[in-house]
């Protein structure tokens, strides 16, 4: 990283450098949440995994809107990408119903001004994916939004551009991933602004931390479905009785090593690239 990178941003597991008034270095690191507190251990590699998928993705959409990515940097963890005006909305795509779309549904039988089917299980698939934006909320969840307010937000000709383009990159890469064995439930994309007006896909997009991975082949709708990624995590939290407030737990090196043999494996069935490929050298996903 240059020197002179002055830190702008964290996340809960990244950082944002700005290298000039027009670029930004978006760094995932290895930390790890679950319950949403970040843990103390981190997985060797998750950053790399995480950054390469999406430069993966990036490259493969770039027919549907053009992204933020300028170039991955040698080290395979750090997205060099365009500084844009971002919206102030998450770009939610839901293909099954899960997380704060399953709640929204048994509270009112919809969720984001989608009124759903009536007798739908936890985790069934969609009659059709929908879009279902959200606040970013600076503290706590992020609150799900109406069509009416998300064009309050950013505009009504904007929003119905955020909304067409979102469902297109969610149908695209949940296809791709299907065939891969790896069912992608929902997924947030962050957009921005550039200085030409134009809409531009930024973040990090369509990886197992902005989105829901499940393992296809244990696909059971009716209840919760296991995480492609955490579950190891999630399970060995679950058998402590951790009361989920931070600190978390530290994680057990059989934990770590199942957890990180997960990602590479989400890395290796979407990218069909050897990971070892990636790290001798990061450009390999975007040719
Ligand atoms: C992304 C975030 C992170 C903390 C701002 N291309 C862009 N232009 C302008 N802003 C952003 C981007 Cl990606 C931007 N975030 C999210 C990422 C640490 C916050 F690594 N915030």
């Amino acid at each position: 990283m240059p020197e002179a990178a002055a830190h702008v941003g964290s996340g809960k597991v990244r950082e944002l450098y700005a290298l000039d008034d027009e670029r930004l270095l978006l760094v995932a690191s290895d930390r790890i949440s679950t319950f949403d507190v970040v843990l103390p251990t981190e997985i060797p590699d998750k950053g790399r995994v995480l950054t390469g998928l999406s430069g993966f993705w990036f490259a493969r959409t770039t027919e549907i809107v053009p992204n933020h990515l300028l170039s991955l940097a040698e080290d395979g963890r750090s997205t060099e990408c365009r500084r844009l005006e971002m919206l102030p909305i998450e770009c939610v795509v839901r293909g099954y119903l899960s997380g704060s779309g399953w709640k929204d549904y048994v509270a009112t039988g919809a969720t984001s001004g989608h009124v759903l089917p009536s007798g739908m299980r936890e985790s069934d698939r969609l009659p059709e994916p929908i879009f279902t934006p959200a606040t970013k909320a600076q503290e706590g969840h992020d609150e799900n939004i109406d069509a009416a307010r998300a064009s309050e937000l950013v505009g009504e000709e904007r929003f119905r551009e955020v909304e067409r383009v979102a469902l297109e990159l969610y149908a695209f890469a949940a296809e791709f991933a299907l065939e891969r064995g790896i069912i992608i439930a929902d997924t947030k994309f962050e957009f921005g602004i550039d200085e030409e007006d134009r809409l531009v896909l930024g973040d990090e997009a369509l990886t197992p931390d902005s989105s829901r991975f499940w393992p296809a082949d244990e696909y059971t709708p009716g209840g919760m479905q296991p995480s492609f990624d955490k579950q190891f995590v999630r399970d060995y939290c679950e058998s402590l009785g951790w009361d989920k407030t931070a600190p978390g737990p530290e994680l057990p090196d059989d934990v770590v090593a199942g957890t990180r043999a997960r990602y590479v494996e989400a890395f290796e069935r979407v990218t069909g690239i050897p990971f070892d490929d990636y790290l001798a050298d990061p450009g390999v996903v975007l040719r």
